[in-house]
């Protein structure tokens, strides 16, 4: 990707600690200045109706920011649009892409961290559910470059594991791992930065796959309006993000998807399993002199940076089926990433096509298709239209088996699809109002 050059340490106009000033105006932040238990960060954060920030957690040097856009409000205000309007903003970005800005040097390498200084174990890296397998970095934007394929970003877990190793969840297809197997193959390590600490706009555009080979980051300058700017690392030849609180400057080491990893309590409030997954050596802990550690709270905390994204690829889709639709909403009870209820103007026919072509965005499951004057932000109306308007027999489709996450096929890799074996996935699909109550159970376990 063409990064070009710029002046140096400037400054984006948005950064996280020009939305914690916002927030904070907008009473959505509270400072808790007594000392806190790292154990009890996220049950706080759970409990609490604003994003929090704990000054003074026992044991570490660095404050502790979680719950950041935990909520409807809090990811709009980021935004800086009613929430409604986030998902045209993003399509404004996609529209619009502006490559990054290369800079000398950024605000997050004013301490850089090597050899014996460098600790993980020093960040306060809250663990979030009782069964999770380790603590698990979690906002972490991850980049990395490839000679074919140009610059990716995207975000993955690490689990921390020794001072100077995590491991990396990238067990599911993605780009990133794509990048992975090819250095695995050649036998080589794969060069990451992961920034820690940045503005949702780059949490947003990061969590949209983009398709192989266009960046992220192009579209995180389209939100913006500005391109986003990067620094190179010190240790390793990538660009990080120079803007961020902190950066680990790391290399995914050729050794398979051998390491297991988790669990780990799913965005889906659901336990996961083990994964088995390559690991990561950090070489470097660049850091501004005061960072904050940004801990991405789950499950809940990124599926509102999810919603905007799905609600674009659907209009998307639906475009392309030539159905004409009037309001979207991915819902949070779906985690923001298996339901949609759709508003449409109809023609006759539109329904079912709307329903078919609806399914084939990501990992869509069920999908409700309401006329245009239902709202689709309200439960008790749409649940309305389902008892007046449906005929079941008739109204309902249920499609055949296909693609599906937790498909071993999907999931690939022997030591993986172990562990998954062992769960009922599921003969059939249920698309429409009906519970899949054998999966959950599944999921449970
Ligand atoms: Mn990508």
């Amino acid at each position: 990707m063409g990064a070009m050059s710029g002046p140096p340490c400037q400054l984006m106009a948005a950064t996280l600690r020009t939305l914690l000033d916002d927030l904070r105006t907008a009473g959505e932040l509270v400072e808790v200045k007594k000392s806190v238990d790292i154990r009890h960060i996220a049950t706080l954060v759970d409990q609490a109706k604003t994003a929090l920030l704990f000054r003074n957690v026992a044991g570490y040097q660095m404050p502790v920011l979680s719950g950041l856009i935990k909520s409807r409000d809090r990811i709009a205000i980021a935004m800086g649009c009613r929430f409604s309007e986030c998902e045209a903003k993003l399509r404004h970005g996609l529209d619009h892409p502006l490559e990054p800005v290369m800079v000398p040097r950024g605000a997050v390498q004013e301490v850089v961290q090597t050899g014996d200084d460098l600790d993980l174990f020093a960040l306060p890296v809250p663990l979030f559910s009782v069964y999770d397998g380790g603590p698990m970095i979690t906002a972490g934007i991850t980049l990395a470059r490839d000679p074919e394929y140009g610059l990716n970003a995207g975000i993955y877990r690490f689990q921390v594991k020794e001072r100077d190793l995590t491991g990396i969840d990238i067990v599911t297809p993605n780009n990133l791992r794509k990048f992975a197997e090819k250095a695995y193959a050649a036998g080589r390590a794969l060069p990451i930065s992961i920034s820690l600490g940045t503005h949702p706009f780059e949490l947003m555009a990061a969590t949209y796959k983009a398709p192989i080979g266009v960046s992220e980051l192009a579209i995180a300058g389209g939100l913006r309006g500005e391109p986003v700017l990067l620094a190179p690392c010190q240790t390793i030849d990538a660009p990080c993000i120079a803007d961020a609180e902190i950066v680990l400057e790391a290399e995914i080491l050729p050794v398979g998807w051998t390491k297991p990893e988790g669990r780990f309590g799913e965005f889906s409030r659901l336990m996961g399993g083990l994964h088995f997954n390559p690991q990561v050596r950090v070489k470097a802990i660049a850091m501004r002199r005061d960072a904050i550690y940004y801990a991405l709270h789950m499950p809940w905390e990124n599926i509102w940076v999810s919603a905007p994204i799905y609600e674009a690829a659907l209009r998307r889709v639906l475009k392309e089926a030539g159905v004409q639709v009037t309001a979207v909403n991915v819902t949070p009870g779906g985690c923001c990433h298996w339901h949609a209820v759709i508003a449409i103007r109809k023609h006759p026919g539109d329904g079912k096509n709307a329903i078919l072509a609806a399914l084939s965005v990501a990992d869509m499951k069920h999908v409700v298709i309401v006329d245009e004057d239902i709202d689709v932000f309200d439960g008790t109306e749409v649940e309305w239209a389902i008892a007046t308007r449906v005929q079941a027999d008739r109204d309902v489709v249920v499609t055949d088996p296909w693609r599906d996450p937790d498909d071993r096929e999907v999931r690939g890799r022997r030591d993986d699809s172990r562990q998954r074996s062992a769960r009922a996935v599921p003969a059939h699909h249920v698309r429409l109002c009906r519970r899949d109550h054998a999966r959950r159970r599944a999921r449970r376990r």
